[in-house]
C-alpha cells in the first residue's frame, strides 16, 4: 500500500530529471527501497573500480569502456559465450532476410530493430544472458550509483540495419520512464563506428545532473530530433558511443539519448535495463524456473522481481 502511494507521487517525475534531492527522493529511496537502501548503504565494497566508476556515472551520467572494467572475470566468460551464440543467430537466413528487405514474417521487427533473443514466454532461469546481468561486479557499480541494491527490469539483444526512413522512435532524443533513477546497459557486440548508429548521450542531463536544469526546457516534447536537440545542446557536448566489440556503455537514461540508425552495416548489442523496486511501468518479462546458481545476495534481490513477476495476459482474440 505504501510503496503504491510512494510509487504514485514519485511518478509525476517520470521522463523527467530531478534536479535535486526533494521529499518525494527521499520517500522512494529510504521508504520504498529501505531494505535495498540499507543492503547498499552497509555492503562492503568488494571490486576495486567500483568506487570511481560510480562516481563518473554520477557526475556524467554515462560511462564507458571496455567490458573488462565491469565485469568480473566469470563475466568476461559468460559475454564470450553470449556473444558466440547471439552472433550465430545474427547469421542465420531469417535475419539476414530482414536486413536484405527479403523477409516475409516481419513479426520480430520494428521496422529499424530485430530481436535476436525473444523473452515472451519467459526468461529461462540458467540463460547466459540472465546470468551476465547479475554479473556482481555489474551489480556492486549499479548499486552504488543508484545507492540502492537494484532489480533486473529487462534483458535484451538486438540487431539494428540501416532503413531509409528517417529517425522514429528511439533514434529520436528521449528520457525512458522506467523509474526515478536508473541504469541501462549496452554491450555491443561487433565494432560500432560513426555508421553503425551509436548510443549518444547528453552528459549530465540525467538525475542530479549538471545540465538536469537546461534540460527542463524541453520537458513537455517525448521525442526530439537533432535540429531541436542542437539548439539546447551542441552536437560537440554528445557523447557519441563508437567502439570496439565488447566497449560497454552504462547510462542513466533518464538524461537525454538516442542511438541505433545505422547508415552502413549493423550494429549487434546487449541490454540490460536496472530500477528501483518501485518501477514505474510494468516489468516486460519474468524468469521461468529456479536460478539455483545464484551465490549472492545482491544477485538474490537483483532477480527478486523478475521471478515475481506474473506472466503477460494472453492476448485477446479477435472477434471474427
Ligand atoms: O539504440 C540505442 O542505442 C538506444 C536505445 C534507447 O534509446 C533505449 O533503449 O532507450
Amino acid at each position: 500500500m505504501i510503496d503504491r502511494v510512494i510509487t504514485d507521487l514519485a511518478s509525476q517525475y517520470k521522463r523527467r530529471s530531478l534536479t535535486r534531492r526533494n521529499l518525494v527522493y527521499y520517500l522512494w529511496r529510504f521508504a520504498g527501497n529501505g531494505v535495498r537502501t540499507c543492503r547498499a548503504v552497509t555492503a562492503p565494497i568488494v571490486y576495486r573500480e567500483t568506487r570511481a566508476i560510480a562516481e563518473t556515472l554520477s557526475n556524467r551520467g554515462i560511462v564507458v569502456g571496455p567490458s573488462s572494467g565491469f565485469l568480473t572475470e566469470q563475466g568476461i566468460r559468460l559475454l564470450d559465450e553470449a556473444t558466440r551464440q547471439l552472433l550465430e543467430v545474427s547469421r542465420r537466413d531469417d535475419v539476414q532476410a530482414i536486413i536484405n528487405g527479403t523477409a516475409t514474417d516481419t513479426s520480430r521487427q520494428k521496422d529499424f530493430l530485430i530481436h535476436l533473443a525473444s523473452f515472451e514466454e519467459g526468461l529461462p532461469a540458467d540463460h547466459v544472458l540472465l546470468k551476465l546481468a547479475l554479473d556482481p561486479k555489474l551489480l556492486e557499480i549499479v548499486s552504488r550509483y543508484l545507492g540502492l541494491w537494484p532489480c533486473l527490469h529487462s534483458v535484451g539483444a538486438w540487431l539494428n540495419y540501416p532503413t531509409n526512413d528517417p529517425a522514429a522512435l528511439s533514434q529520436l532524443w528521449h528520457r525512458d520512464p522506467e523509474d526515478l533513477r536508473l541504469v541501462k546497459v549496452f554491450i555491443y557486440l561487433s565494432d560500432v563506428g560513426e555508421q553503425s548508429g551509436p548510443f549518444t548521450y547528453i552528459p549530465e542531463t540525467h538525475p542530479f545532473g549538471r545540465a538536469a536544469v537546461v534540460a527542463r526546457k524541453y520537458e513537455k516534447k517525448k521525442r526530439l530530433p537533432d535540429e531541436q536537440m542542437q539548439r539546447l545542446f551542441p552536437p560537440e557536448s554528445w557523447r557519441v558511443c563508437t567502439g570496439p566489440a565488447h566497449t560497454m556503455i552504462l547510462a542513466d537514461t533518464i538524461g537525454y539519448h538516442r542511438g541505433g540508425k545505422p547508415t552502413e552495416g549493423h550494429r549487434t548489442l546487449i541490454t540490460f535495463t536496472y530500477t528501483s523496486a518501485l518501477s514505474f511501468v510494468d516489468r516486460p518479462m519474468r524468469i521461468v524456473g529456479e536460478p539455483t546458481w545464484i551465490a549472492a545476495p545482491i544477485q538474490e534481490y537483483a532477480a527478486r522481481a523478475l521471478r515475481a513477476a506474473r506472466p503477460p495476459a494472453p492476448k485477446k482474440k479477435k472477434k471474427s
